[in-house]
């Protein structure tokens, strides 16, 4: 048995406590956030307008909020969870190390808070340099990653500890997912701690004058594309290991998202240069390296894609659903458990394409630095990832803290998703088609407005602001909805929903996917080939580098 079914889904207290307190930041991340987020969608909508150093100042701080401080804590929390629920829980060294590290991720994201509203840090969430913030701000984004880095090291314990009492048997799937998800993020954040220690520290105290800006991108994005994959996997880990459980069926396949979570460890770090396609100083060579392999990423999500049809399709057969699409109309919309995550897979096939779009070198030529850009992780992170964040709170919680989510709450969750979904619409629909018309990304305004082309901007202004309102009203119902679970639902217990395995043959997964040395190190190798050469030639280089600015 691979899922440890005979475990009560009851969780020790004090691994409960843990993931709760990860689990409570990242929604108190969405609050603020949003709050920036609606100034913005406003301003953008031309419906208010900032004072254009405010208009960085909060962007900054909506993308941090949302992008680093919502995404790392959730992640971290539902990790924690689901691999103490399928191990039988956490080892006292596991427990130690999440609590460190949520104590380092705390300070850092206070620290980094304080430093973006005095306004000394309106350099955005890619902090790119010659934007120069205070060191403070990058001092705690190095408390996040590294308190990050004890959070992964806490799932690696108790994983391997299983193994070590399991010796020959296949490990839990979702242990498996959070390992392979923190196990790319300790390669991932290497780029970007490199960047923070190396460069931006000594150049933002002073200590040196000036600094590569070309090298200190191409760390960034080593890091800033898994970045994108530690977003999705764990909403993956969802859609493969939760939802079928929660829809009433069997995992389609214990070895399938194992190969997928593989893929996604080979595949996700050496891409970064699909980011940096319009930058001079990479050779077009390394750039066509990155996309291919872009494009072979793609492939997991394809499976996944598969994986996902085939489990509605059984479960609706299992049911008796005849026709072609029968399956469809059974599935389980008004329980918000999955209505939240299915809107988040409908929202990824668009995402997907976009995606697919931006990889593409030439056509990137027409999107790069557009509004098009900020549509396609809205409706990546912000909506199929987002989403299932969501419905996956709505169950988590509970499961955590001994509540039970009542029927009133389930459609008080239905709204709130509904209005996501619309008003992410509205948002992305808009960003796309306003990115395609031209307008640029990451600034607050343009002085050539009263042109014809700007002119034609004015309609789809509009509706992105209103997709930002209704955005608004939504994460003001989460709150409201996660305050309630925390504090006011009835008390109960609430399962945290594994599924089984269809047949249970262990040996049906092959023995090669749990040899964790194998994949990690042919990870190490095509990172090695994709960027040694350039990275090396951009320190060759070595251009006379930039001082610091701060426009704000
Ligand atoms: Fe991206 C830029 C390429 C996926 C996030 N991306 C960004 C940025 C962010 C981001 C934040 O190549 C901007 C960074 C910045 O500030 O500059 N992206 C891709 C590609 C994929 C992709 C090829 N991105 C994501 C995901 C993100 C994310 C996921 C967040 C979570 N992206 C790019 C490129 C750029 C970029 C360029 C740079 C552009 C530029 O010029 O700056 C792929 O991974 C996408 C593969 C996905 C699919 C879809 C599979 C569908 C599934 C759902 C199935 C649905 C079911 C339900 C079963 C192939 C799994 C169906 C039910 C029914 C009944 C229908
Ligand atoms: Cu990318």
């Amino acid at each position: 048995m691979t899922q440890d079914n005979s475990i009560l889904a009851r969780f020790d207290k004090k691994d409960a406590s843990l993931s709760l307190a990860y689990v409570v930041i990242a929604f108190l991340a969405i609050f603020i956030g949003a709050i920036a987020g609606l100034l913005q969608g406003l301003d953008r909508g031309h419906l208010i307008t900032l004072p254009s150093t405010l208009y960085y100042e909060i962007l900054t701080a909506h993308g941090v909020m949302m992008g680093v401080i919502f995404t790392t804590f959730f992640i971290i929390g539902f990790l924690f969870a689901g691999t103490a629920r399928t191990v039988g829980g956490l080892t006292n060294l596991s427990r130690s190390l999440g609590w460190i590290g949520y104590w380092m991720m705390v300070i850092g994201t206070a620290l980094g808070t304080a430093e973006i509203l005095a306004g000394n840090a309106s350099v955005l969430y890619t902090f790119y340099a010659p934007l120069k913030a205070s060191p403070f701000f990058y001092i705690a984004l190095t408390l996040i990653v590294v308190g990050s880095w004890l959070g992964g090291y806490g799932i690696f314990a108790s994983f391997v500890n299983w193994r070590r009492n399991h010796k020959g048997q296949t490990t839990p799937l979702f242990a498996y997912m959070a390992t392979a998800t923190m196990a790319l993020w300790q390669i991932a954040t290497l780029g970007v701690a490199a960047e923070v220690l190396f460069q931006l520290i000594p150049w933002s105290f002073g200590w040196v004058p000036t600094i590569d800006v070309l090298l200190s991108r191409t760390l960034f994005w080593f890091f800033g594309h898994p970045l994108v994959y530690f977003w999705l996997l764990p909403a993956y880990a969802c859609w493969y290991v939760n939802i079928p459980k929660i829809i009433g069926t069997k995992l389609f396949s214990n070895a399938l998202p194992r190969v997928t979570f593989m893929l996604f460890l080979l595949l996700s770090t050496p891409v970064g240069f699909h980011h940096q396609l319009l930058e001079p100083g990479i050779p077009p060579s390394w750039k066509a390296l990155h996309v291919a392999l872009t494009m072979g990423v793609v492939i997991p999500s394809l499976m996944t894609a598969f994986a996902l049809f085939a489990t509605f399709e059984i479960r609706g057969r299992e049911r008796g659903a005849k026709s072609l699409f029968g399956w469809f109309s059974s599935l389980p919309y008004s329980d918000v458990r999955f209505f939240g995550p299915f809107m988040g897979m409908l929202m990824f096939i668009p995402a997907g394409i976009g995606g697919i779009i931006n990889a593409s070198f030439q056509l990137d030529e027409v999107v790069h630095n557009t509004l098009w850009v900020t549509g396609h992780f809205h409706i990546t992170v912000g909506a199929a990832v987002a989403l299932t964040f969501f419905g996956t709170a709505y169950w988590l919680i509970p499961a955590l803290n001994g509540r039970v989510l009542t029927p009133r709450m389930n459609k008080m969750g239905l709204l709130q998703v509904f209005l996501w979904v619309v008003g992410m619409t509205f948002m992305s629909v808009s960003m796309h088609t306003l990115g395609l018309l031209g307008e640029p990304r990451r600034t607050a305004f343009t002085n050539y407005l009263n042109s014809p082309v700007v002119q034609e901007w004015a309609g789809m202004r509009l509706t992105l602001a209103i997709g930002g309102i209704i955005l608004f009203i939504s994460a003001m119902i989460l709150t409201a909805n996660i305050v309630n679970l925390l504090f006011f639902a009835p008390k109960g217990e609430t399962e945290f929903p594994v599924a089984e395995e269809a047949a249970a043959t262990p040996e049906s997964v092959p023995p090669i996917l749990e040899r964790w040395g194998v994949w990690l190190s042919i990870a190490v190798v095509l990172v090695l080939i994709a960027y040694t050469m350039p990275v090396y030639d951009q320190i060759q280089l070595h251009p006379p580098g930039s001082k610091g600015f701060v426009t704000w």
